[in-house]
């Protein structure tokens, strides 16, 4: 970006590489995105595939103190949002989450899956509220200051495998989860139109059948993953009974 008197304001951190690597899970609500987060800690912990290697599962919104405050604000309902709002809510969340969380965890070298990053906002504030996605991309740039995920795992689940999931959860739906169908198509085209656009880094899971048949899919890819960065070989477990 470029300043009145032409010098130049850079957002990103070219020098930070990082020993670290940092998955997202992303997908419609009630695809069961938070589901397979659980299980995939679960096993990454269980099963010391990690060796030494710190683990660190955080979320967005609200992966910080004041994010939990923002997520509050975001989620309850309890007071009108206009879009703009709502998009620069998101973007105070995460500028605090990568700062407080994910780039000190990524400098010590843990493997970090949050719940929730970036292509949520393309998807649900630029394809879902069709907000500008130049500009979009520009907060993201600036909330991030150049943070990309290493992986992310898109969970992709019909429209109503997602509602009928979601009806099925207790408690209130949120004031997003509350938004006509329209939204929720527009939400999943944006993710497939991310995955189409980079297909190294976001990897498509299959979503439609029971959590166990979902896991293995997002098992399998995170093996090689973990094998490629890391050399890290362990075996793949069933979560059938018992696991
Ligand atoms: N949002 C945004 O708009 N822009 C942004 O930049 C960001 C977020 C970061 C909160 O996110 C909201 O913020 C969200 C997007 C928006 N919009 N809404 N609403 P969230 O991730 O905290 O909330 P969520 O999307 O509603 O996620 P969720 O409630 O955790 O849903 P989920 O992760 O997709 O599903 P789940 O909780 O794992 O499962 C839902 C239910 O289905 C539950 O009862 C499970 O037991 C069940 N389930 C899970 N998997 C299966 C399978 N395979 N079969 C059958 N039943 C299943």
């Amino acid at each position: 970006m470029t300043l009145p008197d032409g010098s130049q304001l850079d957002f990103s951190h070219p020098e930070a590489v990082y020993p670290g690597r940092l998955i997202t899970f992303e997908g419609a609500d009630g695809a069961g995105k938070t589901t397979q987060l659980q299980q995939v800690a679960d096993w990454l912990r269980s099963s010391r595939i990690l060796g030494d290697r710190p683990l660190v599962v955080t979320r967005e919104p609200g992966g910080t103190a004041l994010g939990q405050q923002l997520r509050h604000l975001l989620l309850s309902g309890d007071w009108a949002v206009v879009d703009r709002a709502e998009l620069l809510l998101y973007a105070a969340d995460r500028a605090q989450h990568v700062e407080e969380v994910l780039r000190p965890a990524l400098a010590a070298g843990s493997l970090v899956l949050s719940d929730r990053f970036v292509d949520s906002t393309v998807a649900y504030q630029g394809f879902g509220r069709k907000q500008d996605l130049t500009l979009i991309q520009t907060l993201n740039r600036i909330a991030t200051a150049g943070l990309t995920s290493d992986l992310t795992l898109w969970f992709d689940a019909s429209l109503a495998s997602c509602l009928a999931r979601r009806q099925a959860r207790s408690g209130p739906l949120d004031r997003l989860e509350r938004s006509a169908g329209g939204f929720h198509q527009r939400v999943r085209d944006g993710f497939a139109t991310l995955a189409h656009r980079e297909p190294d880094r976001i990897r498509r899971v299959d979503a439609n059948g029971d959590a166990i048949t979902t896991f293995t899919a997002a098992q399998a890819v995170l093996l090689d993953r973990l094998e490629s960065w890391w050399g890290t070989t362990c075996a793949p477990v069933s979560l059938g009974q018992g696991g």
